[in-house]
């Protein structure tokens, strides 16, 4: 059964009047390597921690207003238009029947959550119903391009949206124009020059500078204290840590101050904003500014599957040996990956997400031992956005068999990207009303800034130091739903189904 809203009853839940209050039990285990009667033991230890939460903004309805880095690319393009006929209501015609607009993809927005069982009957709500979140209709979209197409033509170049769509919206889009971006030739592939008619000038300290203008303007202009910054520019080429140069927060500071060319526009960017190419310095200057920061590359398919199907492999006692993943795609992110150090950034991104589950399970790996991995990304025009994605999965079972899975995705991906996008923005804006503390505690504070709960999301999930990294999904997502449970007074989904 489905219900739309809910209410929880429970000592240790209060709603005020703009808030809601949650006492909640949070039990972690402490595993210690001590020395008993001579000889070290592995010892694991229950630890209870009672936690107190508190959510803001429990009637008011928060706004945010969001600025894109690429807003002309598909991705771009494809959220404000798919925004924007939400709002409207708009509806066109397909070939097979009349199309409403929707949110299928965004798990804000159309997943659902249980919340308890009524007469022997599950009970499910949408997940947007667990605490007060931003409207979609309330987001506001601006940001930069190195292009200066407007939002109009953008989406028609993208060839995403069905034709009759495409009119509809044409008239909401076509004023849309990006701020010039920063572009530096040395960072993204050759082949995306020709778009670039609408760039900063000026040292990278000026382009900064530049950046932190139009932002103040854009806050000042939309009369909001909230703005979420998020990149759906070009791939740029894998940029290593380098001592000197981006190690820490002072090195990468005056490294933009001394205008050193190694600085790609996504860090200068960062540095107005504290965006996601995570040098140590960036993620330095992020947690002194208090700024919620987030992963790299949003996970919308072929990765996403990966880190459903290794978890079960290594999670049933499967030893996956070899993965090969092969993409095609024609759109223009494809053109930029068609370049070599392009190319390297995504492998990077695609290949690391199933470290944590290999290194997991002992009886299958030896330590350092892990299955071959290889991406390929090839660029075929003719397919246009419309990605292909083929994936071979080997794995050894009983008594030395062999278990080949194949699979086959065709998808529009920018149709895949664009609510993970939105998702992203709604979540990281509801986090910043999130607070919480110990039982004790005397103040209470936030989510650390680096934001590990936006990792379901992103490929390449960031996380504070020293704390682990989890790819595989069912655990994000467990981590997601189990937090905004928390803060509502519900107990962790544990599926044990005693009662
Ligand atoms: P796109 O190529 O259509 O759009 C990127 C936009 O960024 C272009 O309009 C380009 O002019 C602009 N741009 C490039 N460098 C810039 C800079 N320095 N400053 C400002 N604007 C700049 O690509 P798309 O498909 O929208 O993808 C965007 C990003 O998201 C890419 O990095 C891609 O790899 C990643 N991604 C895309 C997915 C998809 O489904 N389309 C899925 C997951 C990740
Ligand atoms: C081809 O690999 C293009 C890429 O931009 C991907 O489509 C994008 O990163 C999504 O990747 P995935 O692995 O989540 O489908």
């Amino acid at each position: 059964m489905f219900i739309e809203s809910f209410k929880v009853e429970s000592p240790n839940v209060k709603y005020t009047e703009n808030e809601i209050h949650s006492v909640y039990d949070y039990e972690t285990t402490e595993v210690v390597h001590e020395n008993r009667n001579g000889s070290y033991q592995w010892v694991v230890k229950p630890k209870p921690l009672n936690t107190i939460s508190k959510q803001s903004n429990r009637h008011s309805r928060p706004q945010v207003r969001v600025m894109l880095v690429g807003w002309g690319g598909n991705n771009g393009s494809t959220l404000t238009t798919g925004v924007i006929a939400n709002k409207e209501g708009i509806s066109w015609a397909t070939k097979d029947k009349v199309q409403q607009a929707n949110y299928f993809g965004s798990f804000t927005q159309a997943s659902s959550i249980r919340v308890g069982s009524y007469n022997g009957e599950e009970i499910y709500t949408p997940f947007k119903s667990l605490l007060p979140m931003v409207n979609p209709d309330d987001v506001v979209f601006g940001g930069w391009d190195i292009s200066d197409m407007n939002l109009g033509d953008a989406m028609a170049r993208a060839k995403v949206l069905y034709i009759d769509l495409q009119k509809q919206l044409r008239p909401y889009m076509e004023h849309m124009v990006p701020l010039p971006g920063i572009y530096d030739p040395d960072f993204i592939a050759a082949n995306q020059g020709s778009h670039a008619n609408s760039v900063t000038k000026g040292t990278k300290k000026e382009q900064v500078d530049h950046i932190i203008k139009d932002m103040r303007e854009f806050k000042e202009k939309n009369k909001v204290d909230k703005l979420v910054v998020l990149w759906t520019a070009n791939t740029e080429c894998y940029s290593d840590v380098v001592v000197g140069l981006n190690d820490t927060m002072e090195n990468l500071l005056s490294s933009v101050e001394k205008n050193e060319s190694e600085i790609s526009p996504s860090t200068l960017y960062e540095i107005a904003f504290l965006r996601t190419r995570f040098f140590p310095g960036l993620i330095e200057l992020a947690i002194s500014k208090n700024c919620f920061i987030g992963g790299d590359d949003f996970k919308s398919g072929q990765t996403k599957m990966k880190s459903v199907l290794v978890d079960f492999l290594v999670g049933a006692g499967i030893k996956p040996t070899s993965i090969v993943s092969y993409n095609h795609l024609g759109n223009n992110d494809g053109m930029d990956l068609s370049a070599p150090q392009t190319f390297r950034s995504k492998e990077i991104s695609k290949s690391n997400v199933v470290d944590d589950m290999v290194a997991s399970n002992g009886t299958l790996f030896e330590p350092g031992e892990h299955p071959d991995h290889v991406v390929v990304i090839k660029y075929v025009p003719y397919v246009g956005d419309s990605k292909r994605a083929m994936d071979e999965y080997t794995s050894e079972i009983f008594m030395g068999g062999k278990n080949t899975i194949v699979m086959h995705n065709t998808c529009e991906d920018s149709l895949l990207a664009a609510p993970i996008i939105l998702d992203l923005v709604l979540l990281a804006e509801l986090s910043t009303r999130i607070q919480f503390k110990a039982e004790g505690e005397g103040k209470f504070h936030s989510f650390h800034p680096v934001a590990t709960i936006l990792s379901y999301l992103t490929k390449a999930s960031l996380v504070p130091p020293g704390t682990p990294v989890v790819n595989a999904l069912s655990k994000q997502r467990a981590m997601l739903d189990n937090i905004l449970r928390a803060c509502v007074g519900l107990a962790p989904e544990n599926n044990m189904i005693l009662e």
